[in-house]
């Protein structure tokens, strides 16, 4: 027995000094490459680029190649990452390359999620890790936002489409919509800055986002945006539908709303301002309706108003559909269908600016007279999603 496991040993022996001496080892004045892994926040935007470095074990005095490309895993090319492949050359005496890769950042609060560059081919040189992973860490808290709520229809009989905004594209649409940057408060001592910023409003899945944040910016310490279709979509009578989930907490303060577009003549209140919705962030389930007009000073006016309380919930939990049905002399706001201000020519007198064109505003104010400041119970950033605003006209 003993014997046996001897002879066996020495066969094995036998055979692996063969081996050895039969295969001829690899050029071996080639040196062998390898590639980084690169595990970085994701960003915002298209800014970020993950540096995978292609190192050499040594220097050569010939050039190296490898092709590289990149392979989807939960991170995908096109939606996560620039898709890419080519040819690396690593000059020679040198040591190292660089493939960059582009993240495609965005705000949305995502796992953090992988891809991957795989190297082939290589020229003067062995691979000995030929994949890198690339890890894009989450660096944003914006969940996005379920789609439940009020809906209403796209047609409505006697009526057609004038103009509207789905909010479906991959950025803000400027033919429609116009930044207002300053602060200053307009009038009401409101205490944000609105810039023109894309963080502050931005498209995402469907949605137009309006974000007020709390930063230093402008001599101000909070930011938000303004939107208006100024010279660019304005309307007189009709039916407006806009579909939006709204912010809340104390001094937050969303409004939907239209004013006259003779308000460079006149001056406001005289040309005239209708609030489609608005609600203070303290009283997140109650929503005011109001029409505003002249002539008073410059931050006064005469206003007739309605409100509306949810049974249940606030206007923060899902989507609602805040409405205005406007004809000759009659105005009347809704809140998903439910009418609950109606005014008319008759009621505001002689003084009436609501048969002319009016445009749209969006936006969110920090602060100022109504809300009050905000407080230690505010949490930001505070989001505004309008999912949809169409403007019908009647036939
Ligand atoms: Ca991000
Ligand atoms: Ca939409």
């Amino acid at each position: 027995m003993k014997k046996m496991i001897l002879l066996t040993y020495c066969f094995a022996l036998f055979v692996a000094c063969g081996d050895k001496e039969v295969v001829t080892p690899p050029t071996v004045s080639e040196p062998t490459l390898f590639i980084n892994d690169v595990t970085l926040f994701e960003g915002n935007d298209r800014n970020t680029i993950f540096p995978f470095k292609v190192s050499l074990s040594k220097t050569t005095d010939k050039p190296v190649t490898v092709q590289f490309s990149t392979r989807d895993n939960t991170a995908v090319g096109g939606v996560d990452f620039t898709a890419q492949s080519g040819t690396l050359t690593i000059p020679a005496n040198a040591t190292e390359g660089v493939i960059n890769i582009q993240i495609l950042g965005d705000t949305l609060k995502q796992i953090d999620k992988q891809f991957s560059i795989v190297l082939s081919n290589p020229t003067n040189v062995t691979i000995s890790d030929s994949i890198g992973i690339g890890t894009i860490r989450n660096d944003d808290t914006f969940i996005a936002i379920p789609n439940d709520g009020y809906v209403t229809p796209e047609t409505y009989a006697g009526y057609t489409m004038l103009w509207n905004d789905e909010f479906s594209g991959a950025s803000l649409d400027t033919s429609v919509w116009t930044r207002e940057v300053g602060g200053g408060g307009w009038g009401n001592n409101e205490l944000q800055f609105y810039t023109n910023r894309t963080d502050n409003a931005y498209t995402q899945n469907g949605n137009l986002i309006i974000e007020a944040k709390q930063e230093s910016f402008g001599g101000r310490n909070y930011t938000s945006a303004r939107l208006i279709t100024k010279n660019k979509r304005e309307f007189t009578f009709g039916r407006v539908d806009i579909r939006a989930k709204l912010p809340k907490g104390k001094g937050i303060w969303p409004a939907l709303w239209a004013l006259g577009e003779k308000i460079d003549q006149v001056g406001w209140p005289n040309c005239g301002e209708i609030d489609i919705m608005e609600i203070i962030g303290s009283q997140p389930n109650k929503v005011h309706g109001t029409i505003h007009y002249g002539p008073q000073g410059a931050t006064s006016s005469i206003q007739r108003t309605g409100t509306y309380t949810l049974p249940t919930g606030d206007f923060s939990d899902k989507y609602h559909v805040f409405s205005l049905i406007w004809s000759a002399d009659n105005i009347e706001i809704l809140v998903n269908d439910i009418s609950y201000f109606r005014t008319t020519r008759t009621e505001v007198g002689a003084i009436y600016p609501f048969n002319e064109p009016f445009f749209m505003i969006f936006n969110i104010a920090v602060g100022g007279n109504w809300p009050g400041a905000p407080d230690a119970t505010t949490v930001f950033p505070q989001r505004m999603a309008v999912d949809y605003i169409r403007v019908f006209r009647k036939l």
